[in-house]
């Protein structure tokens, strides 16, 4: 995983939904490295960095950018986003996008598990299901 230490209080819940949904999918946690990065804006190039060492299945990326503290918000989070894409395609492991992007730290915490869903726990389903899926197509 790579994780965003802006907007910590969030990330560190996704890190944790991500954590479990793994462990309850059969991914222990000692088979699971995690980086931290500065902002999401880091993010990208640590997940092409890991993705390239050629020892893991997959990488999550996990980060937060809240619209509501960020004039730059469009920047920060269009190239992060544009930026995991552009990791998974360069090496062809998969690179899964858990950055949560919202209007207020509110939102934000309702999907990193305090209401609606874990974002992390999701991403953790699609690095699995991307894994087993890529895995079928060979090559
Ligand atoms: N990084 C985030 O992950 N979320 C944010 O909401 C955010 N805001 O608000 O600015 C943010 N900025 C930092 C950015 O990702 C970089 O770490 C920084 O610009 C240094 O490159």
């Amino acid at each position: 995983m790579v994780a965003s230490r802006f907007n910590a209080m969030v990330t560190e819940a996704m890190l944790s939904g991500c954590r479990d949904a793994l462990a309850r999918h059969g991914v222990p946690d000692e088979r699971v490295d995690v980086a931290w990065v500065p902002g999401s804006f880091e993010i990208p190039l640590t997940a092409r960095k890991l993705a390239e060492t050629g020892r893991y299945a997959a990488v999550i990326c996990l980060g937060c950018v809240i619209r509501g503290e960020t004039t730059h918000y469009d920047h920060v989070a269009g190239q992060a986003a544009a930026g995991v894409m552009q990791a998974g395609l360069a090496t062809g492991i998969p690179v899964i996008f858990g950055i949560l992007t919202t209007e207020t730290v509110e939102q934000a915490l309702n999907r990193a598990g305090l209401k609606s869903g874990n974002k992390g726990a999701d991403a953790a389903l699609a690095a699995i299901e991307m894994v087993n899926l890529l895995a079928r197509i060979g090559g």
